[in-house]
Order: C-alpha cells, then structure tokens, then sequence
C-alpha cells in the first residue's frame, strides 16, 4: 500500500499512541484487531527525506488479533481445570491436583458466528483459578476486563450448585455482567446425581443464562460449551 498519510491526517499528536478497534471482513471469514498508531522521528538521513525540514515524521502501524478474556468460576474440584485441559489438549487425569492462584492458557478459537454464519477466529485467553473460598479474597481483580464466563457446578454435589450464586454475584460485583454460561459437570457420574436439569434450568432462566451438562472425562459437551461462550462472546466484539 503506497498511500502516504502525515500524523494530523489521521489524528495522532506526535509521540502519543492512539488505538482503535478494525472489524476486518476478510474474503471468507472475520478477524477482529487491534490497531495501534505511533509517530516516530525520522531516523534516515536528511537526503531520505529530500531535504525537507524539518523532517517528516514517521509513522508506525501495529496491528495484533484481539484477545478476549474468558475466566472460569466454581468451588473447589468441581473440574475447572480438568475442562480447560480437555478442551485444549484433549487429555483427562483422575488425579486432583488444586490449581494455586491462576493459570492462564491460550486457544485459538474458531467456529461460526451467531448471526450472519460467517467463520470467526478469536485469541482466547482462557483463564483458570482457585475454587476453593478461603483463597477468594486475593482474586477480585481476577475477572476484570472479562469478556465470558464459565460457571462449573459438580452434579454430585449440591452444595457446588447452590455455591453458584455467590460465584456469579462476586464476578458481577468485581467486572460486571459478564456474559456466562453454566456448566453441569461429572455428568459421567449418573448414579452419583444429586442436582436435576429442572433447577439449574430454573436458576439459569431467571438470569438468562445457558447451561450445558458437561463431562471432563468422557468430554461430552465440552467443545460444544467453549464454542457457545466463544459465540456469544462474539457477538459482543
Ligand atoms: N468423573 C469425573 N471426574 C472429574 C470430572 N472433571 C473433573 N474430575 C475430577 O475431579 C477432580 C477435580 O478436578 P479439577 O479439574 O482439578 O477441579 P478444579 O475445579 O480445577 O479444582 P480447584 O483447582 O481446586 O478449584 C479431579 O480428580 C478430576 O479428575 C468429570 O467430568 N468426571
Ligand atoms: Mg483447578
């Protein structure tokens, strides 16, 4: 591209970055990119820039694929962890191992967006934390700037379901209303059952949530509940 722009062209005082969103619709898919504009001085010699002075200043593009910021909530061994790792790495351990203070993984995401069934592809930065209460009070800032969020409930243990409350209202309270989704998990567990599908739709329907019935083990549904807030995150780019 030859087009020349000087830095009052384009709104940029020299020195000062100035950023803004590029919705890309490339031939057959969407990318969403963050732009960045710098004015640099000219580091040529004066002949570079036929003699003008004073020099021109140079001008610096910097684009990078927008990364959005998915966290994960829940109790303690509710299976956080054990979905991330399916999810992105397809494996599965029996070994409980509490995830210490945050772990963040990165996934390139693709599928179809909601609307127009274009194909999307997003940076996801999916990350994982603590369940168990006690450490809480170090993680308020944990979900800011969060663009999805996943609640984990075991389905063997009803005191995971009815935790979720605080969960969400501690993630709203600290980032506000995050898009989020429910994740039913250990579905694998049957016998084991102690939360039914007409509650956690009842409790997802009064804040206008989805819900999934999830297995780390098995990985039923789990690229399917990724995809969905991937989705609806999407629509929010
Ligand atoms: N049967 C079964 N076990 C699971 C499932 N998901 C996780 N587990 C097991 O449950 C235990 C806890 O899983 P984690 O993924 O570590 O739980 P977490 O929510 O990350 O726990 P914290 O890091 O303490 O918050 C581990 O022993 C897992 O193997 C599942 O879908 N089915
Ligand atoms: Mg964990």
């Amino acid at each position: 591209m030859n087009t020349q722009w000087s830095p009052t062209d384009l709104g940029v005082s020299p020195g000062t970055p100035k950023s803004f969103h590029l919705k890309i619709h490339l031939k057959s898919h969407m990318c969403s990119f963050r732009i960045q504009l710098y004015t640099v001085p000219w580091i040529g010699s004066t002949a570079d820039h036929n003699g003008l002075d004073p020099p021109p200043q140079q001008i610096v593009i910097i684009m990078e694929k927008v990364k959005v910021k998915l966290c994960l909530c829940g109790e303690g061994a509710v299976g956080k962890t054990s979905l991330i790792a399916r999810y992105v790495h397809d494996v599965f351990d029996d070994k409980y191992l509490i995830t210490l203070g945050t772990k963040v993984t990165k996934k390139e995401m693709s599928f179809n967006h909601p609307d127009d069934g274009t194909p999307v592809h997003i940076t996801c930065m999916i990350w994982d934390v603590v369940g168990q209460q006690a450490y809480r009070s170090f993680m308020p800032n944990f979900y800011k700037n969060a663009s999805g969020l996943i609640m984990v409930f075991d389905l063997t243990r009803r005191e995971t379901f009815t935790a979720l409350e605080d969960w969400r209202k501690f993630v709203w309270e600290n980032s506000g209303d995050v898009p989020a989704i429910v994740l039913a998990n250990k579905t694998d567990l049957k016998s084991e059952r102690t939360v039914f599908e007409d509650e956690i739709k009842s409790y997802c329907d009064s804040y206008g949530m989805d819900y999934l019935l999830t297995s780390a083990k098995t990985g039923k549904n789990v690229n399917t509940a990724f995809e969905h807030i991937g989705k609806i995150i999407s629509r929010n780019l």
